[in-house]
């Protein structure tokens, strides 16, 4: 942490530059605010931390990001430690990985509450998915009494309890955890419990699954994608339809996406890969869609593994997939064309 550094989404700020002696200082605030409400400033927080997968490696993601030469943004937080040093350690106890998320995601949650207080779009980069328990409860603790709904993109649940779980891994268990089930210190970890509603929860993408964290999830309602609907619909059209789903009765929302929800091949840098899964450039597609909606609070992306990237392929993916937030965005330009 942490010096800060905004940007406006999607608007280079190079006409500003070369315009500036031209306009008066209040009609150059006029204009700047006229850009930010199109555009809203957004704020790039790392999530780095990997206790909660029990392997190392997604600590080292947001700096790997940071660091990618096509990367054309840089990260205005991080919160946690991307030292290597922590290679060398023994895994945490499941008592101590315990302390240590909570305890980040706590910091995390602070951070993501003040960028939405700010009306910033916020865009989270994990590190593991534990993150997503700082970041939801981070979003709801600005919101307040304003309900939120999220799309949650994985080839996994995530909804173990510490009951149902077999490896007692946290980065298995946040969307229960948001739900209000789990470890009291991670449920009420900042936002009044439960941070989410069932009914304005879609899993989309799943490939992966174990009985426990099912079974929750159906007594609860939520809505999931299984990647065999999603062939078969295709991906837009489920996507359209989690949109749906979550920002029902007109509640903004948020997009969550682990990157073993995409095809392995395509994304090797992942603690968990699953065979098959989402194509990226259609995830791309379909997200520059989501980004452009009413009431989008913004995008957090986990699980990026570094050490188990081969040539930059997973790098490449994840700038793809934040590029259309970015100031000046280079692959962004396809025109909506619903
Ligand atoms: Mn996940």
């Amino acid at each position: 942490m942490t010096h800060l550094k905004t940007v406006p989404a999607g608007q280079p700020s190079s006409g500003h530059v070369a315009r500036q002696h031209k306009l008066s200082t209040a009609a150059l605030q006029r204009e700047m605010q006229e850009a930010s409400a199109h555009f809203p400033a957004i704020s790039l927080t790392g999530a780095a931390w990997d206790m909660g997968a029990g392997v190392f490696g997604s600590s080292l993601g947001p700096e790997a990001l940071g660091h990618y030469v096509h990367f054309p943004a840089s990260i205005a937080h991080t919160i946690g430690l991307p030292q290597p040093v922590a290679a060398h350690h023994a895994p945490l106890s499941i008592a101590g990985a315990l302390s240590r998320t909570s305890g980040l995601c706590l910091q995390l949650a602070h951070q993501v509450a003040d960028d939405v207080r700010r009306k910033q779009t916020i865009a989270v980069i994990g590190g593991d998915h534990s993150c997503a328990i700082g970041t939801w409860h981070g979003v709801a603790g600005a919101l307040g009494n304003q309900r939120f709904g999220l799309i949650w993109i994985d080839a996994h649940l995530d909804a173990h309890t510490p009951q149902t779980s077999l490896s007692g891994k946290l980065h298995g268990m946040p969307l229960a955890v948001l739900l209000g089930h789990g470890y009291p210190e991670l449920v009420s970890l900042l936002a009044e419990p439960p941070v989410l509603d069932p009914a304005h929860v879609a899993i989309v993408g799943v490939r992966s699954v174990e009985h426990g964290e099912l079974e929750l999830l159906g007594e609860l309602g939520v809505r999931v994608y299984f990647s065999a609907e999603t062939e078969q619909r295709g991906l837009d059209a489920v996507l359209a339809e989690a949109h749906q789903i979550v920002t029902a009765g007109s509640r903004p929302f948020g997009i969550s996406i682990d990157l073993d929800a995409i095809d392995p091949q395509q994304v090797p840098g992942v603690n968990m890969p699953i065979p098959g899964g989402l194509d990226s450039a259609s995830l791309s597609h379909t997200l520059q869609r989501l980004y452009r909606q009413n009431g989008f609070l913004g995008v957090e992306i986990a699980e990026f593994n570094p050490l188990n990237d081969h040539g930059q392929r997973t790098l490449q993916v994840l700038e793809m997939l934040l590029d259309p937030l970015l100031p000046g965005h280079s692959h962004g330009n396809t025109q909506e064309s619903a």
